[in-house]
């Protein structure tokens, strides 16, 4: 079973939307969004093929070739599946697991079943799609189990896994009830993509302390051989499985098209700060409302920085934008309702008519204006908790390269690593978010000089490490590294 594409990435989400047209019918429009940015030159570059479900239960459009050649194919998943793979055990299981306990994650071995299952039907799609000895580039924690699949399915693919969010610690990841499957899921690729090293160190840790289980439920016995170090955009760690095949990992920091990045005009952003009652400043957040992201630590600090003086009501705003997401999930309920309070509280505490001091989107926003936000703002505030990397402040910088503005960025988001000239802070900490927002406030009328030495600094790291650094050192990366000794090997 093979098709005719070389180059297939596969996804949890297709990039397209259902839309309806003026007469009622509907259609499926390609839909870009951050992984769309990155993977779409690619894709065009090879005319690949994108497989992955197209967000409707039930219901699968035929594939699709887009106006740039690039062939979308969906996978249909049922209402059940949607329940037990994607809210359940993606979301309730491994969301939380990975980003460190945030919230209490769910083991629930149905869940767990309808995962295995769902991951199967991918793997059928992609062996259906992919040509012999097609580059099959794996996105996400919603498919770790995928890479093994194919392996067995298809030994002749070249198979890239890139995990978009972090890889925790390996005591912390022990808690998971199918840990072992996971890591052998994973090891089926040839090359293994996470952000940052230390997210390599802890999946490598894992993957000694999983070597080192006997007596497994797979009852399988373990040979697995880590080597080498955590390296950036180098393969400089090494897995051996037990029938000798070389499995890669290393560091590749995701980021952003910073061509896609253009300012906007000068009088939207005025026309924009004049609507929000032209404030001496202006702060901004823009995220999923996600409990990792710290939506509500951030209100509880500029409520006490209101309410210490620190910040003047007459003077200061700030704009959430808080795209819905994951919605039928308690625990985001939960979160998008204490938000909701804490918005609530502040502007009936610290408004004037007509005047509020917070200004709370919760919908998503075109390109375009999230554009003149983040150039109209003075302040960005990314204080996730835990985050991958986190685009948002690397957008923020790529529109302030004229050295406005400054950033406050948690220092559990991956993006500390790279953007080491923001003001950083912890969020469990609210002295700590509060200190970083008043020094970057002070900073921007006493400082000037250094705080546009900072963003300049940040902006120069983003302009040199975009997307398409990202995408061409994974796509070398699993070039070189799959060429090795995979081809035509006996399946694990
Ligand atoms: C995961 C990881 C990692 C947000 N609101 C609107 C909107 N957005 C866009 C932003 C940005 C993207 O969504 C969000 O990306 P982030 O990286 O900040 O966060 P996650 O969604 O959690 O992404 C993360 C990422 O994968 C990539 O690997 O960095 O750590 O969690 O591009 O601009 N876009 C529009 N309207 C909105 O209202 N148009």
């Amino acid at each position: 079973m093979s098709g005719t594409n070389n180059f297939v990435v596969v996804a949890n989400r297709l990039p397209v939307d259902l839309t309806t047209r003026p007469d009622g019918t509907e259609e499926w429009t390609p839909s870009p969004g951050g992984l769309v940015a990155a993977l779409w030159p690619v894709l065009q570059e090879h005319q690949g093929c994108w497989v992955g479900w197209p967000g409707v239960s039930d219901i699968a459009p035929a594939s699709f070739r887009t106006s740039e050649g690039v062939l979308l194919h969906p996978v249909k998943l049922t209402q059940a599946d949607f329940e037990g793979f994607y809210e359940g055990f993606s979301n309730a299981t491994l969301w939380p697991l990975y980003h460190d306990l945030i919230v209490q994650p769910t083991y629930d071995s149905d869940w767990w079943e309808v995962y295995r299952e769902v991951n199967l039907k991918f793997a059928d799609e992609v062996a259906e799609v992919a040509a012999e000895g097609a580059t099959v580039w794996v996105q996400d924690y919603q498919l770790q189990l995928l890479p093994g699949i194919l392996r067995q399915l298809r030994p002749d693919l070249k198979i890239g896994f890139f995990l978009h969010i972090p890889f925790p610690g390996a005591d912390l990841y022990r808690q998971l009830p199918w840990r072992e499957e996971i890591v052998r899921g994973l090891l089926g690729a040839d090359v293994l993509g996470f952000h940052l090293p230390s997210y390599v160190s802890n999946f490598l840790e894992l993957t000694r302390q999983v070597s080192g289980e006997t007596g497994s439920h797979t009852g399988q016995p373990d040979e697995l051989l880590v080597e080498g170090e955590a390296k950036i955009r180098e393969i400089g760690a090494t897995v051996t499985t037990a029938d000798g095949r070389k499995v890669g990992v290393a560091a590749f920091p995701i980021s952003i098209d910073l061509n896609a990045m253009q300012p906007p005009a000068d009088e939207d952003v005025a026309q924009l700060r004049g609507v929000l009652g032209n404030p001496e400043t202006v702060l901004l957040g823009v995220d999923r409302l996600d409990y990792t992201k710290g939506i509500l630590q951030r209100l509880l600090t500029f409520e006490e920085l209101l309410e210490s003086g620190a910040l003047d009501p007459a003077k200061v705003v700030l704009m959430q934008v808080a795209t819905p997401s994951r919605e039928r999930i308690e625990q985001y309920r939960v979160a998008r309702s204490q938000v909701e309070e804490a918005v609530g509280r502040i502007n009936g505490r610290f408004a004037q008519m007509g005047r509020p001091v917070v200004h709370y989107l919760h919908r998503s926003i075109p390109k375009n204006e999230l554009r003149t936000l983040y150039a109209a703002a003075d302040v960005m505030l990314v204080t996730a908790f835990k985050d991958g990397m986190n685009l948002v402040a690397k957008e923020y910088v790529a529109l302030h390269g004229d050295g406005s503005g400054s950033l406050v960025l948690s220092e559990f988001a991956g993006a500390a690593v790279e953007l080491e000239q923001a003001y950083l802070c912890n969020p469990h900490d609210l002295e700590s978010i509060k200190r970083a927002v008043v020094t970057a406030v002070d900073a921007l009328e006493h400082y000037p000089d250094s705080a546009r030495e900072r963003m300049l600094a940040m902006h120069d790291q983003v302009r040199e490490h975009d997307v398409h650094l990202w995408a061409s050192s994974f796509e070398s990366s699993t070039a070189s590294f799959s060429g090795q000794e995979t081809a035509g090997e006996s399946p694990r």
